[in-house]
């Protein structure tokens, strides 16, 4: 490959300014602009293309693994099908959340239109499964880069059933555990219910950093014996009273089986990490602190098989890149972290 990573970069050349053919590359990013049951602030399918443009931003040399791109990272094109259906899609699923839950279920008309959201989430759902599959069976690492939470479901379905022994860190300010939010069956809110009541492969579950749920969803994790959450309120008690968040990194870590999926929505950081995403929570973890969890993982010789970065949004004001910039930087250090796993780079001494 002919590439100088001290020159100047574009990302018309691929992401991270990267000429990497997609079969040469043990890492592959799935955009899915996709954000349609989306209630408070609509934004997040512009994600990938913010990452994707901000990528030029990157500064390659990395302190643990020195040259990690070296393994090959490679973009898939935005995919434009599911960029227009975002949209048409979107009107349709406005109408049910303008509505309340009872009325959709009187009317005919609405849940007509609710069968077709429920329809076109299962066309993009199918579509990165069949990406995902495809890569795990290449021996390619998939990512899935939203979007909304509700769009990693079909490669977590593709890793859950490569995987044994697998499990899910869940790190977001909200449970995502409703049963169906707005009557919307594949909502952002309801990726982690859905994973483990529609996948046999889940083993465990472990949530970090929530501090936005209802009484249901407080009930449904409580009770249900695959599910251990680590509450914010809680962390902050145990951080203030004194704890290192080291240690309380090695607990979550012992809490999760061999092969670990991390679910990682940008809103379980602090809202000044991501101003812009769908719905900001005060509180949340910090930067170095989620950096440290994953540190702890990768030392802990579990394996870090796979990840989803979502609910990523840029402001749309022009030269206001924060929030694409912290996804990306955030991308690229998780994607060092998981080809070390998989044994595709080796760490440097620093
Ligand atoms: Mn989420």
């Amino acid at each position: 490959m002919n590439f100088d990573p001290n020159n100047k970069i574009s990302y018309k050349d691929g992401i991270y300014g990267l000429p990497f053919k997609k079969q040469d590359c043990k890492m592959v990013y799935i955009p899915v602009p996709w954000d349609v049951t989306t209630s408070y602030k609509s934004g997040t399918h512009k994600g990938p293309e913010a990452i994707l443009k901000a990528s030029e931003q990157i500064d390659f040399f990395d302190l643990d693994y020195k040259d990690p791109y070296l393994a090959g990272l490679h973009m898939l094109p935005i995919p434009t099908k599911i960029k227009a259906m975002n949209k048409t899609v979107r009107l349709k699923a406005e109408k049910i959340i303008a509505a309340d839950e009872e009325k959709v279920q009187k009317s005919a008309v609405l849940k007509k239109t609710l069968a077709e959201v429920d329809k076109a989430s299962h066309f993009v759902n199918d579509w990165v499964y069949q990406n995902s599959k495809e890569l795990l069976k290449n021996n390619q690492i998939p990512v899935v880069v939203g979007g909304d939470h509700s769009t990693p479901f079909g490669a977590i379905k593709a890793y859950a059933e490569n995987f044994d022994d697998f499990g899910i860190l869940h790190i977001d300010a909200h449970s995502d555990t409703r049963v169906a939010y707005i009557g919307f069956e594949h909502s952002h809110a309801s990726i982690m219910y859905n994973s483990m009541e529609k996948f046999k492969g889940v083993k465990k579950l472990v949530q970090v950093g929530i501090r936005d749920f209802c009484e249901d969803e407080f009930n449904y994790t409580k009770n249900h014996s695959k599910i251990d959450v680590y509450f914010d309120a809680v962390l902050s008690r145990r951080k203030n009273g004194g704890e290192s968040f080291k240690k309380i990194a090695e607990e979550i870590v012992s809490k999760l089986p061999k092969n670990v999926y991390l679910s990682f929505d940008i809103d379980g950081l602090e809202p000044r990490f991501c101003p812009n995403t769908g719905t900001p929570v005060p509180g949340g973890i910090d930067y170095p602190e989620f950096l440290l969890l994953i540190e702890t993982l990768i030392e802990s010789g579990k394996k870090l098989v796979g990840f989803d970065l979502v609910e990523v949004a840029p402001s749309g004001k022009k030269d206001d890149e924060w929030d694409a910039n912290v996804g990306m930087r955030l991308l690229y250090k998780l994607s060092a972290h998981c080809l070390y796993s998989h044994g595709h780079i080796k760490k440097h001494s620093n």
